[in-house]
């Protein structure tokens, strides 16, 4: 994210919430220049023009199809949000038959362990922040749990946050979709050292990881 206003999604699942969330933007400034460009029209149209007593407009107490149409559209606006935004979130959600490689990410006060199914097993320290390796384009399923109290897995440019509670393992997938190192944080007040539980994300290619498995392998 570094601090930019447009959302930068590092994932696929992440470029779904992106388009996701592009679209309640592309709504709501549609609605917002109809509305302000009525407001606007009527204020300069209608407005006091020298007289003191000008002729008075057509005076009304009920007006069948507007009052359809304003409460049928914003309720096909909102329906389609819902639609598309429940659609996006079961594509987020989904998780694959069969992942490329497995992590169980276990949140602690006041760390991260990040344990990969056949080796190696990443732990973290204050003064060295555990880094989660991920390689680029494959299915990477994260199985998160807490063994104290709640926290919760954060990774700004994957558009996702997920709570870490103990005795109650979630699991998602990520499809890394950009090479980089980005920012993770507990996400969940979880007591004195809260603030200092950051961890990296870094995205290699499928070769890169390999290596990087082996070399860490013990
Ligand atoms: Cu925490």
């Amino acid at each position: 994210m570094h601090g930019q206003m447009w959302p930068s999604p590092a994932t696929a699942q992440a470029s779904v919430l992106a388009n996701d969330w592009l679209l309640f933007g592309t709504a709501g400034l549609a609605v917002a220049v109809i509305v302000w460009g009525l407001i606007l029209f009527s204020v300069f149209r209608w407005r006091r023009k020298g007289q003191t007593e000008g002729p008075l407009p057509p005076q009304f107490d009920s007006n069948n199809p507007l009052e359809i149409a304003w409460t049928a559209i914003p309720l096909l606006i909102v329906l389609a949000l819902f639609v598309y935004t429940y659609r996006a979130e079961a594509d987020v959600e989904r998780l694959a038959p069969k992942p490329d490689v497995i992590v169980d990410v276990n949140a602690y006060q006041w760390n991260w362990t990040f344990a990969y199914q056949g080796g190696p097993t990443v732990q973290g320290s204050f003064a060295d922040p555990p880094q989660l390796v991920l390689p680029l384009g494959e299915t990477v399923r994260i199985v998160l749990t807490s063994s104290d109290v709640d926290h919760a897995f954060w990774v700004p440019d994957f558009l996702f946050k997920r709570d870490a509670i103990p005795g109650h393992p979630t699991s998602f997938d990520l499809n890394p979709s950009k090479l980089g190192t980005y920012l993770g944080r507990c996400a969940e007040f979880c007591g004195f050292d809260h603030a200092l539980m950051d961890f990296s994300v870094r995205v290699v290619s499928s070769s890169d990881f390999n290596r990087w498995r082996s070399a860490h392998h013990t």
